[in-house]
């Protein structure tokens, strides 16, 4: 296709914005590979549509599109604008995100040539515009280029993790670390246009900025709220802040450049916001008009400590809202997808899902982005705090004086749009760059010059944050022990976060999460296949073998699948067919996870975070992900719906290394996040897989608020003579109350050996299907049930659980779309532990 062949939409003015959303003209810098493409939007997904590039998630074809990256494109199109527009003595251009390397022309004259996707650029357009028809064009040079050229002028070698990245020297530039590709990742090197692009004229002033600052007395909250104006010229204009039906008027003289306003609101009996869990998550909206420009945020009131000081053991990590200490719970967060133009387009499902399983924190990890503005609201709206990473992981970096400019600039601007986000607990610095710093054989032999780059580094965005947000506290990277003690907390349990991954890197058996007792985890993750459905999306069906070509395409961390499998061995019986090992890798990675959260939440006060990692996908992968590209909750996703219940009761059956009189032992715990304290039942019950109960015991727990209590320890021999009843019987605990209100029901199941060695009973499962309620039910004990309905998007409200024989399941469907989905019923399958093999 020509170029000239394409339609050509032109924008219209208004007498003061236009905006350059719509259709555009693609085509590589010598013409050719010509399409429409949508603005907001990128190169790569431009292709796809328009068909010039197949589906790169499908197959191998990942390799057919990187050409894409190593080329310049044009994006182009012509703008109708009003002598009126230009009547204004200003008129800017406004681009919150390109992606990177991009020169502006209007009317064949560059406006502005960027270098950083995490900074918003502005430049004052007037004297190239003239009425009538203009021509935009954007030229983004080529990222991988840019690159090429940087690293041939290094002064010294900069070094970088190359676990999954396919494009070297990914530190040297600023743009998103992972579009190289990740130890989960594609390498899509996308050029493109996010958020706002257009043109706006300015006849008094524009906004920069809106912030506020809260201050929180008995009965009211003042609200201080700032705008930074910039003016084209000296006049006045009415500052306006309206909150709460409130209005406050405050005249302003506006020099030329910049001027600051402000004005302080006083909320009355403020509505408090919390995390979800622990209370309800009101929004005021605020509106800002000042100059010609108004800005409409969404505020919620609340105090947020990071509690960090030295104490007996270490240094903790607490995070304390409104007062109240809250237990962290969550993922990290990485981006949704690699074509950035269908990011968004996940963001609801993701949160909800977040929300869902009782999350209230999620990391913005460092290799990723800061998201899109809807991201935050979101976040803001369902009560998920944000430990927010600024972009740089798993690598040393530059600190030369052009690159520290840009860090401090785009951590300016992003800690200015993002700061009055409810959500948004911390700040924290990078990922891992500490740590990395005994990674590479150049930083180890010359750890000084590193380190004072990194010392650079981190002073330039750690002061600049400060400066931008004197409200939340800075915490230097992840891990490390907290402000002011950088120490690397990688292998120290002790003080602020740490990143457990000696079970899934190192090989560990699940029982090494009881080794260590972290402050607060804010990385461990364990891997799995996607389901059969997801697969089906990539791999046709004579692939579909985890060690055929796509199957290892298809997952990033080098020995993954074998490392899968290799854990199959110590704990299962070996997976009989494609559909039962994908089926099994989530069981396995359901166990592991909840193996670490249960144990650690039984740590609180003392552990008062897990963050697993991850909870999100960019492309369809084996990935430590607990819900697959598009949305699918893993089995892990449904577990952590009950591990992260606020009322849980739990087992571990361990030694400990201090106590080794106490042999091998059972504990069994429950944990309480609630603020009331109440009684709740308890039950201990022996099961033999035949399906008798054997034994029952039922006692009442008065249940402390905010607590982990230990309900009991026992030798395991009080359960289970010898090593035949430990492989015949299994351990059923059930809590169930109401406290402080809240109905509590909690059931959790322990083996007393591994899963392989037990003789599990080859159960039949019945369904029935009455709208969107299954009921299961099973004539022996099965384990893992999982109900699948392929084709159908949406989950079960409860799911890979534990079916006991007279103790029929109603899970019921809850449609991801909505709406009564048709043909459940048929779609309906069911899979169980023991149909594996
Ligand atoms: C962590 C992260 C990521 C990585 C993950 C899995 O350390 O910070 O860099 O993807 O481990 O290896």
């Amino acid at each position: 296709m020509s170029t000239a062949a394409l339609p050509i939409t032109t924008f219209s003015s208004q007498a003061n914005m236009v905006d350059l959303a719509g259709t555009w003209r693609l085509s590589d810098a010598s013409g050719g590979n010509a399409c429409p493409v949508s603005v907001p939007g990128d190169v790569h997904h431009a292709l796809f549509l328009a068909k010039l590039i197949p589906d790169p998630y499908y197959g191998l074809n990942e390799e057919l599109v990187q050409w894409v990256g190593e080329r310049d494109w044009l994006m182009t199109r012509t703008v109708q604008i009003d002598a009126a527009m230009l009547a204004a003595p200003s008129v800017y251009l406004n681009a919150d995100t390109l992606d990177t390397f991009c020169s502006v022309s209007i009317n064949g004259v560059v406006a502005i040539e960027t270098g950083n996707r995490f900074r918003r650029y502005r430049v004052e357009v007037k004297p190239l515009l003239k009425a009538g028809l203009n021509t935009i064009e954007l030229r983004f040079r080529s990222s991988v280029q840019e690159i090429k050229a940087r690293a041939a002028k290094l002064a010294y070698p900069i070094p970088f993790s190359t676990a999954g990245q396919k494009i070297p020297h990914w530190n040297l530039i600023r743009k998103p670390m992972c579009h190289g590709g990740w130890d989960w990742g594609i390498s899509i090197f996308c050029a493109g246009v996010s958020g706002d692009l257009s043109l706006r004229a300015v006849r008094s002033a524009r906004i920069e900025h809106v912030t506020t600052v809260q201050e929180h007395a008995v009965g009211r909250v003042t609200l201080k709220v700032t705008a930074e104006l910039h003016a084209p010229a000296a006049g006045s204009t009415t500052f306006s802040v309206t909150i709460d039906g409130k209005i406050i008027r405050v005249p302003v003289t506006l020099a030329a450049g910049t001027t600051t306003a402000t004005a302080s609101v006083v909320i009355h009996q403020p509505r408090l916001w919390w995390p979800n869990g622990h209370g309800e998550q009101p929004l005021y909206e605020l509106i800002v008009t000042a100059g010609d420009e108004t800005v409409h945020k969404q505020i919620g009131l609340r105090t947020l400590e990071v509690i960090n000081a030295k104490d007996a053991i270490g240094r903790p990590l607490t995070i304390r809202v409104n007062g109240r200490d809250i237990f962290c719970k969550g993922a990290n967060w990485i981006p949704t997808d690699a074509f950035p133009g269908r990011q968004e387009g996940h963001y609801e499902n993701l949160i909800t899902s977040a929300k869902t399983a009782h999350m209230n924190m999620l990391r913005v990890w460092g290799g990723g982005q800061f998201e899109a503005d809807a991201f935050y609201r979101l976040c803001d709206q369902h009560g998920i705090m944000i430990w927010h990473d600024f972009m740089f992981s798993c690598a040393l970096y530059p600190a030369d004086e052009a690159f520290l400019g840009e860090v401090r600039a785009e951590t300016e601007y992003q800690v200015k749009r993002l700061r009055d986000h409810v959500s948004i607990a911390l700040w924290c610095g990078d990922n891992e760059n500490v740590g990395a710093l005994t990674w590479y054989e150049e930083s180890r032999k010359n750890r000084d010059r590193y380190l004072i780059d990194w010392v650079r580094l981190d002073d330039a965005r750690g002061q600049t944050a400060l400066t931008c947000d004197p409200t939340r506290t800075y915490w230097p990277s992840s891990p490390c022990a907290g402000p002011g003690d950088f120490s690397d907390t990688f292998h120290n349990d002790g003080a602020g976060d740490m990143h457990y991954w000696r079970v899934w890197h190192e090989g560990c058996s699940f029982d090494a999460y009881y080794e260590v007792k972290p402050r607060f985890c804010s990385e461990f993750g364990y891997q799995s296949f996607n389901s059969l459905e997801s697969v089906s999306g990539y791999c046709p069906p004579e692939e579909r073998n985890i060690t055929a070509p796509i199957m290892e395409w298809h997952q990033r961390n080098d020995g993954g699948n074998r490392r899968i499998n290799e854990m199959f061995s110590r704990y299962f019986r070996m997976p009989v067919g494609f559909a039962a090992t994908l089926y099994l890798s989530q069981v396995q990675q359901a166990v592991a996870i909840k193996t670490a959260v249960e144990f650690w939440r039984t740590l609180r006060p003392q552990c008062m975070g897990t963050l697993y990692w991850q909870i999100n996908d960019i492309w369809p992968v084996a990935s430590w992900a607990s819900v697959e590209y598009g949305g699918k909750w893993k089995q892990l996703h449904h577990h952590a719906r009950r591990f992260f219940q606020p009322v849980i009761a739990c087992v571990q059956q361990r030694k400990d290394k201090a106590r080794p009189e106490l042999g091998e032992f059972i504990e069994a715990w429950a944990v309480s996040d609630l603020v009331t304290a109440g009684a709740v039942e308890v039950e201990l019950a022996i099961w033999a897989f035949d399906g008798v109960k054997r034994s029952s015991e039922s006692f009442p727990l008065d249940l402390a608020a905010g607590s982990a209590q230990r309900i009991g320890q026992w030798p395991v021999t009080r359960f289970c003579a010898d090593d035949q009843a430990r492989r015949e019987s299994f351990l059923q605990v059930t809590l169930r109350g109401t406290v402080g209100g809240v109905a509590i029901s909690h059931a959790n199941t322990h083996f007393f050996t591994e899963y392989k060695r037990c003789p599990l009973a080859d159960a039949t499962i019945t369904s029935t299907v009455a709208g969107n309620a299954v009921t299961l039910t099973s004539d022996q004990p099965a384990f893992f049930v999982v109900a699948s309905t392929d084709g159908i998007p949406g989950e079960f409200d409860d799911n890979s659980v534990t079916l006991l024989p007279g103790q029929p399941q109603t899970l019921t469907f809850v449609p991801r779309i909505g709406g009564t989905p048709s043909g459940l019923a048929k779609a309906l399958a069911v899979m169980h532990l023991r149909a594996s093999y």
